[in-house]
């Protein structure tokens, strides 16, 4: 009895809903964009669709060609083309799609690096072009695949490889330029809040057009954390306003989806050593938080 629960156990991971990145690929333990990808998986768990991945760490994890760790078809891209390749794509299933057929989804799935720097451009047009995509950039705030290198993600004084003594720069506000663009829904998520997570891609899915996700990914590699804590960091993210979850339809009409509960954000800078030695000056960041939410919440019709 006990030996046919584990064998049906394991054919359900097997599934593709269950496991749209098998076991056994490249990517380092407590990998935030590795949850993300499970979470995604369970959520299209219905749906047909393929993957655009540019040069990032989850096109490394597909594997060697012709053996994949993705349960899905998966098309690899250059770093700064995603959303133009999966804009072809997207036209191509289009005219192959009979008359009352429903058409594949096309999904990027893409870092930082890839999306809010080198990327930019061709996602900016595929936003203006309105393009029918569904686009996911993992924000591990980091150019995590080649040795940790800083982006326009990175947060103020984080060291990476290229800023050892802490970044100087503020993050760039992604979902601020996806939302100037009037696209019909832009979205964060966190892989500490599934039911959220879910419900949001459940309702991009009811929407035709360009949608764009933030999905906050830790990077026990790159943050200098432990993996066994990537859940409760981003958890302490979204309590201490670090990293609010929100959702806005077409550019304006703005959803906060959880309040923060007063948690201090110096708990998620301390769990990680990417700060430890700097100096992050708290009293401005917790103002900054504050000012941030509050923006959000004036713009916010708050749901639930
Ligand atoms: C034009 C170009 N420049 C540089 C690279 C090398 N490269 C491959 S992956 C990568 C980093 C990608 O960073 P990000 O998009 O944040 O994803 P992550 O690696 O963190 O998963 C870089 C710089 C490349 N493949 N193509
Ligand atoms: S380097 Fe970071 S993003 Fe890349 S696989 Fe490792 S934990 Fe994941």
């Amino acid at each position: 009895m006990d030996g046919d629960r584990s064998m049906n156990d394991r054919n359900n991971v097997s599934s593709k809903a269950e496991c749209l990145l098998r076991p056994g690929n490249t990517n380092c333990g407590g990998c935030g964009m590795s949850v993300g990808l499970t979470m995604l998986g369970r959520a299209l768990a219905d749906e047909q669709y393929s993957l655009v991945i540019p040069a990032c760490c989850g096109i490394v994890a597909a594997g060697a060609f012709p053996t994949t760790a993705y349960s899905v078809p998966v098309l690899a891209s250059t770093f700064a083309s995603a959303p133009a390749f999966a804009s072809g794509v997207a036209a191509v299933n289009e005219l192959n799609a009979g008359p009352g057929e429903s058409r594949r989804h096309v999904i990027c799935w893409a870092g930082d690096g890839g999306t809010y720097d080198i990327g930019m451009a061709t996602l900016s047009a595929a936003a203006e072009r309105n393009e029918n995509l569904l686009y996911f950039c993992y924000d591990n705030e980091i150019y995590g695949n080649t040795g940790g290198q800083r982006s326009s993600a990175t947060p103020a004084s984080a060291k990476t490889t290229t800023t050892p003594a802490g970044k100087g720069e503020k993050k760039k506000e992604i979902i601020e330029i996806l939302a100037a663009h009037r696209i019909p829904y832009a979205a964060t998520l966190s892989i500490a809040h599934p039911d959220d997570f879910r419900e949001k891609i459940r309702t991009a899915l009811e929407i035709e057009g360009f949608r764009f996700f933030l999905i906050h990914a830790p990077c026990p590699t790159g943050w200098k954390t432990e993996p066994a804590e990537s859940i409760e960091l981003v958890s302490l993210a979204v309590r201490s306003g670090v990293f609010p979850l929100y959702e806005v339809f077409d550019g304006f009409d703005y959803r906060l989806n959880a309040e923060p509960d007063g948690t201090d954000p110096a708990l998620y800078f301390e769990k990680q050593r990417r700060f430890s030695g700097q100096e992050v000056n708290l009293p401005a960041m917790r103002a900054s938080l504050k000012s941030r939410i509050s923006r959000l919440r004036q713009l916010a019709v708050l749901k639930n």
